[in-house]
């Protein structure tokens, strides 16, 4: 079998789901609380629509059930360049730079993923990948993180062994990719045996509950998995109805009938027991909770401008909320309120340029084609509008693909505390591409240019069919 970035990304993504279920078996439950909600969701839209019957894979094609996104957090430029390494055999790039110093977080991030049209069809699996800011942590911390972190290899020689030989040889055997799943699924996995003290697991704790998840253990487990939902408002039902421990509310935009950017809601992580090293040599009880199951429903990519809209309602009703101390129901009617600014139509969102789309032709158009054909000669000019109004080009939106930080900075929050000692230090740090981009040995791509390139190209491919100049 030839050497399929997408097919070894597919396998490394399901070994990872079956890992993680045995470790954290609630996240096996949220699974099947998606699945109830979705089938659920398809038969009300098909009681609704009559005589109109839906065919479930039309609503769920292929990717919807397979999809899900993790998260990893890592503590040096070293264990962030191997991940890179590492999840680009599998066809995963740095796209985006999401800094979560704005939600009080001393780190900065990117999401590994797919970057073509085609390769997020196969399987659009991402890894939202965090990295330790070093600078925003008091002296003392920074200190004891560096000692932690340097004391630690969180791969296997076998992985990079393997990485190597895919980098010089452009390729991976079957057998070295079935090798390189289980080698990395090693960096991932869960050690209860913390390589700190008790003492200094409480002092990385004080300083903020992720530094503390970062640095004492061996490795650098997966902290959540997420699948992807078509109902996100059912799953939280049906998660508070199942006696999960759901999160309190739906992060993201509000629900709309133009889904647009992401919504998520998780369960909250647990307590696990974890052993701290003792100066004797022994080890010593104590808990840690920083694993959980996440749920997503992803709508459309916005444009920059629709972006910006976002962003502005966002601020003014977190603004607002703030000084009311509005939280939970009271907040989320704030949210609705605030997002009725936001124009919720497709329409709307293409002809005010706040969305993203691709463009087909529609049957319409064979006579266009026809025509440039009889006469030989490409047609000149016509403007999208006009193709549009005559009906001969439709469009469909694009899927956000990316993250949300300050809906991570939610998550964060409701799963390990906001409580930090440095959180003014923090908060007022800049954000730092340059830094992050040093770090990760190369540059993150800028997630609206992928998406304005794939508007492009769809449209590019329909001026070529209609062998127009220009459109
Ligand atoms: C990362 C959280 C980011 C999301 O869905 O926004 C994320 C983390 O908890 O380390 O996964
Ligand atoms: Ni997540």
């Amino acid at each position: 079998m030839a050497f399929d970035q997408n097919i070894l990304r597919s396998r490394f993504c399901h070994a990872l789901s079956e890992m993680y279920k045995s470790e954290v078996p609630l996240y096996g439950d949220l699974i099947h609380v998606v699945w109830e909600a979705d089938a659920k969701t398809i038969q009300n839209s098909q009681n609704i629509e009559g005589d109109r019957v839906i065919n479930p894979d039309d609503i769920l094609p292929a990717r919807h059930r397979v999809e899900r996104h993790g998260a990893i957090r890592l503590g040096t430029a070293h264990e962030l360049v191997t991940v890179r390494r590492m999840f680009a055999v599998m066809g995963m790039q740095p796209v985006g730079y999401y800094d979560l110093s704005l939600a009080g977080f001393p780190m900065h991030a990117t999401a590994f993923r797919p970057n073509t049209q085609e390769a997020l069809d196969k399987n659009p699996f991402r890894v939202f990948t965090t990295v330790l800011r070093m600078e925003l942590l008091t002296e003392r911390t920074r200190e004891l993180a560096q000692k932690a972190l340097e004391q630690r290899d969180i791969f296997t020689p076998r992985l990079l062994a393997l990485l190597d030989i895919a980098e010089s040889q452009g390729f991976l055997t079957p057998d070295q990719c079935t090798e390189l799943i289980s080698n990395g699924l090693e960096t991932f996995r869960w050690h209860s045996k913390a390589t700190v003290t008790l003492e200094e697991y409480e002092q990385l704790k004080a300083e903020h509950p992720l530094i503390a998840d970062v640095v004492s253990f061996p490795n650098s487990h997966i902290n959540h998995l997420t699948p992807r939902t078509i109902d996100i408002d059912l799953v939280q039902q049906l998660m508070l109805d199942h006696g999960m421990p759901a999160k309190d509310r739906i992060e993201g935009p509000p629900k709309r009938s133009c889904p647009i950017l992401l919504r998520q809601t998780s369960f909250k992580a647990l307590e696990e027991t974890v052993y701290f090293k003792d100066p004797s040599g022994s080890y010593v009880k104590g808990s840690h909770t920083a694993r959980f199951g996440e749920v997503e429903q992803r709508g459309y990519a916005l444009t920059r401008e629709g972006r910006q809209l976002y962003d502005r309602i966002l601020d003014r009703v977190n603004a607002e909320a703030a000084k009311k101390d509005l939280k939970g129901k009271a907040y989320d009617t704030l949210l609705e309120e605030g997002f009725k600014e936001f124009p919720d139509t497709l329409s709307e969102l293409h002809d005010l340029r706040l969305g993203y789309f691709t463009y087909q032709l529609t049957p319409l158009s064979d006579q266009l084609v026809n025509e440039s054909v009889v006469s030989e000669e490409p047609l000149p000019s016509i403007s999208l509008q006009n193709l549009l109004d005559k009906n001969i080009l439709s469009y469909e939106p694009l899927t956000y693909e990316d993250f949300l930080p300050l809906s991570a900075g939610g998550i964060f929050n409701s799963n390990l505390g906001g409580v930090s000692q440095s959180r003014q230090l923090i908060m007022s740090a800049d954000s730092d591409l340059d830094g992050f981009q040093r770090l990760l040995g190369t540059c993150v791509a800028d997630e609206f240019h992928l998406y304005a390139e794939m508007q492009q190209k769809s449209l590019e491919i329909c001026r070529h069919k209609l062998r127009l100049k220009e459109i």
